[in-house]
């Protein structure tokens, strides 16, 4: 990669203790458990044992996440990596419920996408406002008041309660451009943005070296803005010559361009005058965004002898090379930024939502030694259930049935007294 390594290609100085920008991190998110349901009898004078009272159990705080522009980017989900709701109360006798859990909000910059640990997308959240569950709380168990039934006058389980879902995310911050540099080939756009942040986009001496756009954040004292460099642009890039016009696109969006000149050239201004027309061919709105312009390669003599004769206010001579004047442009694009109106309107905030638990339908599989069910349900089953008291044990049975465990099991050609595994966990078959 040629001129990748410019040993004395000059930075702009980083304001000290200013945090390094952080766009990426991985996290850890737990909604809370699921409160234990109560199994309470009510106590009334000379009777041992009242009618079950036993509340639920609450529902477990969720993790969501929210964009808002009181952050500016995700270094504090570098430094804390696992986020946990609260669990549910447990519920307790004269049927009451236990409280919810509180959740958690992670408030994360607009443009935020949160991707799930296969990289499917779980929510981008692309403006102020906008929420996305992360994991939910699990649901309370329910007490025994529910359990309660003619033949079951005394239920004395409750449910435990619920896990919380539990994922890793990785959170990344799509930037949005707030200056887009503008030019010919070849003029140093790159260059450029190498100079004024620590983005490395590829730099040689040829035109279109730059085939994707990049974008870099620059810091100047109390200022940061997100500069973007697309590849060059020619005379007719708006009608689809060359590969400009494609890449205007990405800096549509921004508040302010930098029009980026090659001062070694004969002719920077018509340069100025083409790239110019060929931006208001691609969008008049665009063109009349607020702009200033950077005569680049100042270090050479034909750009020296150009700035000695220019009367032009509003342009910028600088060389990316040497780091002349690059300082005084990282200053002028972000008050230009600063001062430049918002380029499009916010829609409405979205609010994304989870997909609901699949339900699965039962899987049965001959097993060397007996069978094993698998399926969503009938694992929450398992789960919501407490196996070491009769009661519970007599309510899974009929709730195996409902399911249609059995029904499965002996179409599979189930015996009495084979070895049935749920959830790890084994039970003889008794029909
Ligand atoms: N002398 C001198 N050469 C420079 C300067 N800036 C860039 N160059 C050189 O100009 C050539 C083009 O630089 P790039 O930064 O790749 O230009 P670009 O505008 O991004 O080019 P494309 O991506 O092809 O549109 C490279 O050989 C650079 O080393 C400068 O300030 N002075
Ligand atoms: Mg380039």
């Amino acid at each position: 990669m040629p001129g990748a390594r410019r040993a004395h290609l000059q930075k702009i100085p980083r304001t000290e203790g200013r945090p390094r920008f952080v766009d990426s991190a991985r996290i850890v998110v737990r909604g809370g458990h699921g409160g234990k349901g109560s199994a309470s009898f009510r106590r009334e004078p000379f009777v041992p044992r009242g009618g079950p009272d036993g509340g639920d159990g609450g529902r477990g705080g969720s993790v969501i996440v929210e964009a808002t522009n009181d952050v500016a980017d995700l270094s504090h989900f570098k430094r804390h990596t696992r986020w946990q709701a609260e669990p549910g109360g447990a519920g307790a006798g004269g049927r009451k419920t236990g409280r919810s859990g509180a959740g958690v909000t992670l408030k994360v910059p607009p443009g935020t996408v949160a991707l799930d640990s296969d990289g499917s997308l779980l929510a981008d959240l692309d403006r102020p406002g906008a929420t996305a569950v992360l994991a939910r709380g699990g649901a309370g168990g329910r007490g025994n008041v529910h359990f309660k039934s003619s033949t079951r006058r005394t239920p004395d389980y409750a449910e435990p309660g619920l896990k919380g879902d539990e994922r890793e995310v990785t959170l990344d911050l799509k930037l949005i451009a707030d200056a887009g540099l503008v030019g010919p080939p070849n003029a140093g756009k790159s260059s450029l943005l190498r100079a004024m942040t620590a983005a490395r986009p590829k730099v040689a001496d040829y035109p279109f070296t730059t085939l994707d756009p990049e974008l870099g954040v620059a810091d100047v004292d109390s200022a940061r803005f997100v500069l973007a460099d697309i590849p060059g642009l020619i005379e007719g890039a708006a009608r689809g010559v060359g590969l400009g016009q494609r890449f205007l696109r990405h800096v549509e969006r921004t508040k302010a361009l930098v029009y980026v000149l090659d001062g070694s050239q004969p002719d920077p201004w018509k340069q100025l005058e083409t790239v110019r027309h060929e931006v208001a061919q691609f969008s008049a709105d665009l063109v009349a965004r607020p702009y200033l312009v950077a005569v680049n390669k100042v270090d050479l003599p034909d750009a020296r002898k150009l700035r000695s004769r220019s009367r032009r206010s509003g342009v910028y001579f600088v060389s990316a090379l040497s780091g002349e004047g690059i300082a005084g442009l990282a200053a002028a694009i972000a008050q230009l930024v600063a001062s430049a109106p918002e380029s499009f309107v916010p829609a409405p905030p979205t609010v994304t939502r989870l997909p609901s638990r699949r339900r699965d339908d039962l899987v049965v599989e001959r097993k060397p030694l007996g069978f094993a069910v698998r399926g969503e349900r009938l694992e929450r089953l398992v789960e919501r259930t407490d196996l070491d008291s009769e009661g519970g044990l007599a309510r899974f049975q009929s709730e195996l049935d409902r399911l249609g465990v059995n029904t499965a099991l002996e179409a599979a050609g189930v015996k009495p007294g084979d070895t049935v595994t749920i959830s790890g966990i084994e039970f003889e078959y008794q029909p």
